[in-house]
């Protein structure tokens, strides 16, 4: 059956690797393969991250993987991932995950082939929303939102209780992309459940990532009731959004934030605005991307800072000497967290929290002087391998060490060997928004408690197209506030 898969029912953009790489056979692959299903043995549907993780230790830097007919080349080693950052040989590829997601996302920024308009327009349009100048703007309501994480966590610091990590970490974050980026607040730390938003989102994003488990033919057959209930979440994504929007108009405008971009401003150039329709996508894809990964690299964060607690000595050290006794500090003083900045990074090292990113041939070309590949061929880069590579991490890449971000360690790396938010014209548009929010959460937190691990604790990692450590309970301890109100490095002069 998988030889009548046909093609105009792949996801956009797929093209099988069987086409596309000529020396396919050279690649190895996994060495007991199901006929019809594919490599499934010793895989899961709900963890194809950890399970590729798994098969590139054994099959290393390049190799291949099947599944249901469609074969796809996998990259883990830092000299193919370096070759596949040169952007005049290739580009993002829309493709596995990714093409799923155009049903909701359509041609937003995150999901918009490289050949449409759009990207570019929306590019230009929204990437002064993430200017300095902006991100000082943000700061103020990034507190604000800090605030009420630090409400509850007291409240559960009081009664000994330990608190629901990814789940805080997920309010915390959604907040602060609605209030920042639209100026909506939708009142996660006052629900008891989460809002109706998180939960359809989390519906599509399953749903999109069930897709790419079943035979793109039968997948209208196999997923019907979840395709209903999926075409639901999606209608409910759209109402939220269009009120949103509903709301800003009514408020003629807002203060400069990226909803105003999106309705307001002209490309600079040609004059052109967002289509409506296009805007509802981008407030989809802003309110999506911008809080899932970081709530991810905030947990996977806490989770280490509770494990080791020298590590969250030295930060928070560096949080009282940097800060001292500043009630809220100040834009400046947030990157002046080396350290903190440092565990952050070395997080995402090892938990990439968007865990892969696709790539594709512009023209005929040799992947790093081996592989031949034709124009349209692509493959994957598996971040947290990347991200493990002996030949630049070292002999135990498995050791989380924040000093392999101290200045001179990063100096003596290759280009392109640490790529948590992708590569090329296509890289997240809001890592330095993402950067500053979670130093900040993370500075705050570090100077208010004490991290208890959870003792039974053992990480357990969930795929949703990103990744998330499952049910990480941590104990905050309040502590007393750093207790000389010294200057602080940096502050502002008031
Ligand atoms: Mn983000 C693209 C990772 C935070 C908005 N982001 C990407 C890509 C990665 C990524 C990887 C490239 C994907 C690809 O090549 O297919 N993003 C992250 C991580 C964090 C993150 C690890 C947090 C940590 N991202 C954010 C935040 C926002 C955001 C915060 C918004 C406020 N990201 C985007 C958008 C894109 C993107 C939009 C698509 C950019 C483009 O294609 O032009």
């Amino acid at each position: 059956m998988a030889e009548t898969t046909a093609p105009a029912l792949l996801p956009g953009g797929f093209r099988d690797a069987e086409e596309g790489w000529p020396e396919l056979h050279r690649i190895p692959r996994p060495a007991y393969r199901v006929p019809l299903v594919g490599d499934v043995i010793g895989s899961s549907k709900d963890t194809p991250v950890q399970d590729s993780m798994r098969l590139a230790r054994r099959l290393g830097p390049i190799f291949r993987r099947n599944a249901f007919g469609k074969e796809f080349v996998l990259v883990a080693g830092a000299d193919l991932a370096a070759d596949l950052a040169d952007e005049a040989r290739f580009a993002k590829h829309v493709g596995l995950g990714v093409a799923n997601l155009r049903q909701v996302a359509g041609d937003g920024l995150f999901t918009a082939y490289n050949h449409e308009p759009n990207w570019q327009l929306a590019h230009d349009v929204l990437a002064p929303g993430f200017s300095r100048e902006a991100m000082a703007g943000y700061h103020t309501m990034m507190l604000a939102v800090a605030e009420r994480l630090t409400g509850h966590w007291d409240r559960a610091a009081g009664a000994g209780r330990t608190v629901d990590v990814p789940g805080d970490m997920t309010k915390l974050t959604l907040e602060t992309i609605a209030r920042t980026g639209f100026g909506h607040d939708f009142g996660s730390f006052e629900r008891s459940r989460p809002h109706p938003f998180i939960t359809s989102m989390v519906g599509t994003l399953d749903y999109a990532q069930r897709l790419n488990a079943v035979p793109a033919p039968l997948a209208p057959l196999l997923l019907r009731r979840a395709g209903r209930r999926n075409a639901a979440d999606i209608g409910r994504l759209h109402r939220i959004v269009d009120e949103v929007v509903r709301i800003r108009r009514a408020d003629g405008g807002g203060e400069g934030d990226l909803l105003d971009r999106m309705l307001d401003t002209a490309h600079p150039e040609s004059g052109e605005r967002l289509s409506p329709e296009n805007v509802r996508r981008q407030v989809i894809t802003f309110l999506i991307a911008g809080h899932e990964t970081t709530s991810g690299a905030l947990s996977f964060a806490l989770h280490f800072l509770s494990l080791y607690p020298d590590v969250a000595d030295r930060a928070r050290a560096e949080v009282d000497r940097v800060w001292g006794g500043a009630a809220a500090p100040g834009y400046e003083q947030v990157a002046k967290l080396r350290y903190v900045r440092r565990v952050l990074d070395e997080s995402l090292r090892l938990w990439p929290t968007a865990p892969a990113y696709a790539r594709e041939a512009r023209a005929d070309t040799v992947l790093a002087g081996e592989h031949p590949m034709r124009r349209g061929a692509w493959t994957m880069v598996l971040t947290p391998m990347l991200h493990r590579d002996p030949s630049v991490w070292g002999p135990d890449p498995e050791r989380f060490d924040p000093d392999r971000f101290d200045a001179p360690a990063v100096r003596s790396r290759p280009p392109h060997t640490y790529k948590p938010f992708g590569t090329g014209a296509r890289a997240c548009i809001g890592r330095q928004f993402a950067l500053h929010e979670a130093t900040l959460v993370l500075g705050l937190l570090l100077r208010r408690y004490e991290l208890r691990p959870d003792p039974g604790y053992r990480l357990r990692v969930t795929e949703r197209l990103t990744l998330m450590p499952e049910g990480l309970r941590i104990r905050p301890e309040r502590r007393p506030a750093p207790t000389q109100p010294q200057t602080p490095e940096g502050a502002p002069a008031d």
